[in-house]
């Protein structure tokens, strides 16, 4: 590959889209001047077919925004504060680097948290060069359990990550179970296929407890009260058990476990699981009847139902279902859910190991921070991730954000919630500035991203900033890459079966068992026997009441109601909050707003023993009473009083994975009185009460 220079100043250019979205879309970005003038669908991937997301058309609102940061900054205020002044590239990188060293000389490499996620989601931009500074420094190892712990935990365990059924095969279903998923939102490019299906005559159920646009489609829709998945899909199964359709030739054949599975099922008639779940026995029995019936049968698993202290154990039970009923085999038919695992891609260029450090839950970063389980993390080192609006337990993320002796950097985009709280702030480029690749989860799609303009500002490449700091420190070794582009071919040269040879020519590539497998003719659980284990004995030793054993709901006279938050439309996790305006919504239903005498629109209080926020309700049907919802990746700047719905979540960990219990927050609400103004100054942290008996491993 020629080292390519930057796109002409007047020009149309196709790259790719690598949010953490399942869909990542081809794009096609339009220059003036050099400048982003317009974002709109490419045609590369088929499954994009020409359109995207309005998030995503106005990206260049946030290339060029006032909340794009243009330079390195250090802090001159107190944490939090906000206040920085300008700094050199060199200077920043200096001050970063003597301190990794000190750290490293007077406290060993553990006391470093390198903390990341999905960021821009692509393969370039995190576990390269990140990793090879962090490797070799021989930071803290970090759990990456924020999304898809639990369910990845399942999907591993009883197939090995096998590849899952790909939006185009959805029109050949005649029955689709949209489980804890809403796609109207999180993957867009799966309507159009859900239309399609339903006008071939697909019955389509949604488990949801909001009446979400596809909940509303639907010909069934299971409102259940969270966190209670995994009964309603137990009472499936004992229904395929009890009444003689589990398929018996498949599961001698092809599965372990299924007898463990029947056992615990047994108890969850469904009247039981009707009780528990919140939805009429008639409606589950509906569900289990349809599913028995028909071929091809398909259901697709999702991430809402997966933040919570049963997460693990309701993906695998959903997972089953196509086991116990024999549902494989067919085109349109079995499961699905992330396909990020069916590229066997093995990170090949990447050559250091990792060191046999301690590992940290990020979910537990507050606790980490402040009332440390190991010795005390003394440098924070945050990129691709915004703690301080994404992580559980918000108050103590703060609390520990604005320790003095901590000495944290944040390499970001924009001035986010957790940046206004670092020592050293390094401006980042955007996936419009760097390479990358784009790898869909949803359908299955791989395409390359490309600098479609120049870096913005001073902000650099993760690859960039990374190696300068390696460099610093005198780490580097022979064939370490140089910059992006190197990092860029270094990785190509790694892909398996002449996939890199085709991303060099064409940009894209094709998957190793076609765009569009079908689970048993085409792809196998990739389990070290190649069977579906129904019960494997690691997901049973791990979850705290053994897999398939339902945890109660933790709700109390106190905190009576459900809090979730799930993904919204207008922002992706965090990610272009900058641009939203203050009006999130507190959504709760017409008889629980009723009982406290609160209309649409009343300023509202939701708390519970971890803290507060304030913000206007919006009464509505569309969520089940007992449960009240907001959105997701909410910014401190768009509550009233600075909290976002992370103030109210326990970092209690899921059943499997360590995952987050982002929808296991249970709380009151309250009119407020006087309606008070939206944006004061948010609050400092260490106002909420500390609870130094809330227990570690509490819920695991
Ligand atoms: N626009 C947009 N798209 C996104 C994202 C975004 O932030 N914005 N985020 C991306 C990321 S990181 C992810 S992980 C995916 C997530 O995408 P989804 O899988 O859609 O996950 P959520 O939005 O968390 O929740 C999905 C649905 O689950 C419901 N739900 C909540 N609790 C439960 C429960 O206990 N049981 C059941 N059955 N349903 C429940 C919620 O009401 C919601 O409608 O989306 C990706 N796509
Ligand atoms: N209450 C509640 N909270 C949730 C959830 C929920 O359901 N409810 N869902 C959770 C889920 S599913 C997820 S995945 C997490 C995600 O949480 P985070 O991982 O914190 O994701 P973002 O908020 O998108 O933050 C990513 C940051 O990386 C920056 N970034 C992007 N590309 C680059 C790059 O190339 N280099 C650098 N240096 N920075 C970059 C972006 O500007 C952004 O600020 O949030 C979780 N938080
Ligand atoms: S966020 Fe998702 S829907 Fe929007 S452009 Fe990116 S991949 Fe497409
Ligand atoms: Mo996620």
């Amino acid at each position: 590959m020629a080292r390519p220079g930057p796109a002409p100043p007047e020009s149309t250019v196709e790259t790719a889209c690598p949010l953490d979205c399942p869909d990542a879309c081809s794009l096609s970005v339009t220059l003036r001047g050099g400048r982003i003038a317009s974002i709109d669908g490419g045609r590369v991937s088929d499954v994009t077919r020409g359109y995207i997301c309005a998030k995503v058309r106005r990206f260049g609102r946030r290339v060029y925004g006032d909340d794009r940061l243009q330079h390195p900054v250090v802090r001159t205020g107190p944490k939090g504060s906000g206040r920085f002044t300008r700094v050199s590239w060199d200077d920043a990188l200096d001050r970063v680097a003597t301190n990794l060293r000190a750290t490293v000389e007077s406290h060993g490499g553990e006391a470093i948290l390198p903390l990341s996620y999905g960021g821009s989601n692509g393969m370039l931009t995190q576990d390269y060069a990140d990793a090879i500074l962090f490797r070799r420094l021989g930071a803290l190892r970090l759990l990456r359990t924020v999304c898809a712990g639990p369910t990845g935990a399942a999907n591993m365990g009883l197939y090995g990550k096998m590849t899952s059924v790909v939006y185009q095969d959805y029109p050949a279903a005649r029955l689709i179970l949209i489980w804890g998923v809403n796609p109207g939102v999180s993957g867009i490019h799966l309507m159009p296929y859900l239309k399609e299906a339903r006008e071939a005559g697909a019955t389509l159920v949604v488990i949801d407890p909001r009446a979400t646009t596809v909940a509303r489609q639907a010909d069934v829709h299971l409102a259940v009260r969270p966190g209670t998945d995994l009964v309603v899909a137990l009472a499936i199964h004992r229904h395929l058990f009890e009444e003689g359709l589990a398929d018996q030739a498949f599961l001698a054949e092809h599965t372990t476990g299924a007898d463990a599975l029947r056992e615990r099922a047994r108890p969850w008639t469904f009247e039981h699981a009707a009780e528990v779940s919140g939805v009429g026995a008639d409606e589950i029995r509906q569900v289990a009847r349809l599913y028995a019936s028909t071929s091809p049968a398909l259901v697709k698993c999702g991430w809402g139902l997966e933040r919570n202290r049963n997460g693990g154990s309701a993906a695998a039970a959903v997972l089953a279902l196509p086991a116990i009923g024999g549902k494989f085999g067919v085109r349109g038919g079995g499961y699905s859910m992330s396909n990020s695992a069916s590229w066997g891609i093995e990170r090949t260029w990447l050559r250091d190991q990792e060191p046999a450090t301690r590992t940290v839950n990020m979910n537990h970063l507050g606790r980490e921070l402040t009332v440390p389980i190991g010795p005390p993390i003394r440098s924070l080192f945050v990129y691709n991730c915004n703690p301080a609006a994404t992580l559980p337990d918000q108050a103590r993320v703060l609390q520990g954000l604005s320790r003095e002796d901590l000495f944290t950097v944040v390499f970001d985009q924009v001035l986010t919630d957790t940046a206004v709280y670092a020592d050293v702030v390094l401006p980042a480029t955007t996936f419009l500035e760097h390479y990358d690749y784009a790898k869909s989860y949803g359908p299955l799609t791989m395409q390359l991203g490309r600098p479609v303009i120049e870096p913005v500002g001073e902000s650099r490449s993760n690859n960039e900033v990374f190696m300068a700091l390696v460099h610093r420190l005198s780490l580097e070794r022979e064939g370490d890459p140089e910059d992006d582009l190197d990092a860029m071919l270094a990785s190509l040269a790694g892909m398996p079966d002449g996939m890199g040879a085709q991303l060099r020519e064409t940009w894209r590539a094709d998957p190793p068992a076609g765009d569009r497998p079908v689970q048993f003719v085409d792809v196998f659980p990739k389990t070290a026997d190649g069977k579906v284990h129904l019960c494997p004995s690691a997901l049973d030793a791990e979850a705290p009441r053994g897999l398939y054993g339902y945890q109660d709901d933790p709700a109390s006279d106190d905190y009576p109601l459900a809090l979730i938050s799930p993904a919204s439309d207008r922002t992706i996790s965090s990610t272009l909050g900058e641009l939203n305006r203050p009006d999130v919504k507190l959504e709760i239903h017409p008889t629980d707003a009723a009982s406290r005498h609160i209309e649409d629109g009343n300023p509202v209080r939701v708390f519970n023993q971890q803290g507060e926020v304030h913000l206007h309700a919006s009464v509505t049907p569309l969520v089940r009473p007992g449960t009240v919802t907001m959105p997701k990746g909410v910014w401190r700047r768009h509550t009233s009083n600075g909290w976002t719905a992370n103030v109210l979540v326990p970092d209690t960990l899921a059943d499997l994975g360590g995952g987050a219990c982002f929808n296991d927050a249970r709380v009151r609400v309250e009119k407020r009185d006087r309606t008070s103004s939206l944006q004061p100054p948010p609050r400092l942290p260490g106002t909420v009460a500390e609870d130094p008996g809330r227990d570690l491993h509490a819920g695991r």
